[in-house]
């Protein structure tokens, strides 16, 4: 038999809601065969209390290599990518394996407080990165820092970074609402038309890898062949219903359920085309 394929290039997430693990298991609950290229394992030491561990260069690209190679890829999703080696790196792979559906989640700042991509970084994610994307998919600080404006406090501000941002050459820009107040709103540009998605705010603290599963949502749905607003539009609906159902473990943030979206019905999610 086949199956359509993923792989994510991101971060490891000790904790499993975020991250590789995220992706990996929303790539299941989608009926998306799931693969990984670890590029630094994130895990705080109990003694150094250090917290992020890269990966070498070699050890990425013997990952990336042996994903396309043996198994290949309907998309590629990338996720924490901490140094502008590994982004340029990651550009050129992307380039070379020719792979329709690219999702870049530009991932910068965990909940948690860590930095997830250094600042010198920045440059090579935009220049290098966001043009080869079929989608981008920043919340409202990263789109602001991509665009090295002041917060984001406004759909109408989120519209206007979508525009900005859709210049640096990445197909969609989703910019995600889940931190204005109100509704979760998140808007949706394809350098002509706006597509709003709208669902509830759930008021829980435990949405630990909630940017990573939407995102695998939207890499799962396009790589099974979906339109972009489709995969979102479906992606959405994954998250709210991970969100709804959270869960709280012994310490901290707790992580989104990645297995809700097959467990209950989750309807709440109204788009309007503008
Ligand atoms: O949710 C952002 C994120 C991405 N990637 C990794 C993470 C986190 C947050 O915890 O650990 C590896």
């Amino acid at each position: 038999m086949t199956i359509t394929r993923a792989l994510s290039i991101a971060g490891s997430a000790a904790r499993g809601g975020a991250g590789i693990q995220a992706d990996i298991k929303t790539f299941q609950e989608l009926d998306v065969f799931g693969m990984s290229a670890i590029t630094a394992i994130v895990a705080s030491h109990p003694r150094t209390e250090q917290g992020i561990f890269p990966q070498t260069i070699e050890a990425i690209e013997a990952q990336v290599y042996t994903a396309l190679h043996d198994i290949g890829a309907d998309a590629i999703k990338t996720g924490m990518l901490f140094t502008e080696e590994i982004i340029a790196k990651t550009a050129q792979w992307i380039e070379e394996a020719a792979v329709a559906n690219i999702v870049v989640d530009p991932v910068m700042i965990g909940k948690m407080g860590s930095a997830l991509l250094k600042d010198d970084a920045v440059h090579a994610m935009k220049t290098k990165l966001l043009p080869l994307a079929t989608i981008i998919t920043p919340n409202m600080p990263e789109a602001a820092k991509l665009l090295e404006a002041g917060p984001l406090t406004s759909i109408e501000e989120l519209k206007e970074a979508a525009q900005a941002l859709h210049h640096l050459g990445p197909k969609y820009v989703l910019v995600k609402g889940g931190r204005l107040e109100g509704p979760a709103i998140d808007v949706l540009f394809d350098g002509k038309q706006f597509f709003l998605l709208e669902a509830p705010r759930i008021d829980t603290i435990h949405t630990n890898g909630a940017g990573c599963t939407y995102s695998a949502a939207i890499t799962a749905e396009l790589a099974k062949g979906k339109s972009v607003p489709e995969a979102v539009e479906k992606a959405k609906r994954f998250i709210t219903a991970a969100i709804r159902h959270s869960i709280r473990f012994k310490r901290g943030v707790g992580p989104t359920n990645h297995a809700a979206y097959g467990k209950y019905n989750e309807t709440a999610c109204k788009v309007t085309a503008e």
